[in-house]
């Protein structure tokens, strides 16, 4: 069985973990997020690929849910000691060591898709993993605030702002003129099925779909999305701050619209929301209650299987 994933951070990464528990023979390729990425210090920082190989590898710290396991923060202690900027953005030295592999390789002149899949060479993630593109793109949110209006670097208003300023607009700037990464398009076109992970919608699977090629490959084939909204709010994380932005209510049923019926052929719904499920217009796609709570190992992997199950089902 081939299955493409598309995934942003923490939500796709423990979804990913429950999958390769669920479907151990599955040939699983995830497209990751890479709107996300941010140069900091000259180095080149992908949050997303990292939380997903980190934590398919063994390598991440689990309470936080990104960043390394066993972490210590020695060189931010140092460049805060120079003052340099900025100092919101908290890397760790072993994460460090990551990002000056990735740039290294770039500099040298690798694709983003080649350096991934050589960080990769150590993490052994049991799933190969491609970057979204090899070519930049970044989120950036448009805010109007005491300092006036201006768009800002999506992990800025994420990390520094904790999302307190509402976004007028978030755009992945890049994307237009982007090409999917060398393998993408054959990967979806292979897969027996595609899933998308409770992921952030608007800037995780948002972004991954603004690429041009992915969406339209995507209408080929069963898709089966698990919903990031339990009870009307983001199971963590600031998503409803995102789909405010783009006036997309926070609830199952507006998420589903929003990827809507050309994209979506299954939908899961955590048990407390399907009674309340309406759906004028998407009645073309299946919608099934389960636990939607990745709160143990067993817990998530039956999430990955009724995903898995729904998505034969419809294929
Ligand atoms: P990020 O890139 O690290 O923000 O992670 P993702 O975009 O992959 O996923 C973030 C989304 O995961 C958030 O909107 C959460 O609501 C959702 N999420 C996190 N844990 C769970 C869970 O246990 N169940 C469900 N259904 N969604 C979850
Ligand atoms: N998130 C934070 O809230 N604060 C941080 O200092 C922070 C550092 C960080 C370093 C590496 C990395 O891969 C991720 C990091 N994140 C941090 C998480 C991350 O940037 C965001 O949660 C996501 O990009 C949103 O999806
Ligand atoms: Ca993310």
């Amino acid at each position: 069985m081939k299955i493409v994933v598309l995934a942003g951070g923490i939500g796709g990464a423990r979804f990913l973990r429950g999958l390769k528990a669920a479907a151990p023979d599955a040939e699983v390729t995830v497209i990751g997020n890479t709107g996300d990425d941010i140069h900091l210090f000259g180095l080149k920082v992908c949050p997303d690929l990292d939380t997903v190989m980190y934590t398919l590898g063994g390598g991440i710290n689990e309470e936080q849910g990104w960043g390394r396991a066993d972490e210590a923060f020695k060189v931010k202690e140092e460049l805060a000691a120079y003052g340099v900027e900025p100092t919101w953005f908290g890397l760790g030295d072993r994460d460090f060591a990551t990002h000056i592999v990735r740039t290294q390789m770039l500099d040298a002149g690798y694709p983003l898709s080649q350096v991934t899949e050589a960080l990769c060479d150590r993490w052994q993630p049991g799933v190969r993993l491609i970057p979204m593109t090899d070519d930049r793109v970044e989120t950036h949110v448009v805010i109007d605030d005491e300092r006036g209006k201006r768009a800002i670097h999506f992990q800025e208003w994420w990390v520094k702002m904790r999302a307190s300023s509402p976004a007028l607009a978030i755009t992945p700037v890049g994307a237009d003129e982007a090409k999917p990464a060398p393998g993408v398009l054959k990967a979806i076109e292979e897969a027996d099925f595609v899933l998308l992970p409770p992921s952030n919608p608007v800037v995780s699977i948002g972004t991954i779909l603004s690429i041009p090629g992915i969406r339209d490959a995507l209408k080929a084939k069963t898709v089966v999305g698990v919903s990031p909204i339990i009870g009307g709010a983001p199971v963590r994380g600031m998503a409803d701050a995102c789909l405010s932005a783009i006036g997309v209510e926070t609830s199952a049923a507006a998420v589903a619209g929003f990827y809507g019926p050309a994209l979506l052929s299954g939908w899961l719904v955590a048990t407390e929301d399907g009674p309340h499920f309406t759906s004028p217009g998407l009645e073309d796609i299946a919608v099934r209650a389960r636990p939607l709570l990745m709160s143990d190992p067993e817990a998530t992997r039956a999430l990955a299987a009724a995903a898995v199950d729904l998505a034969v089902e419809l294929s």
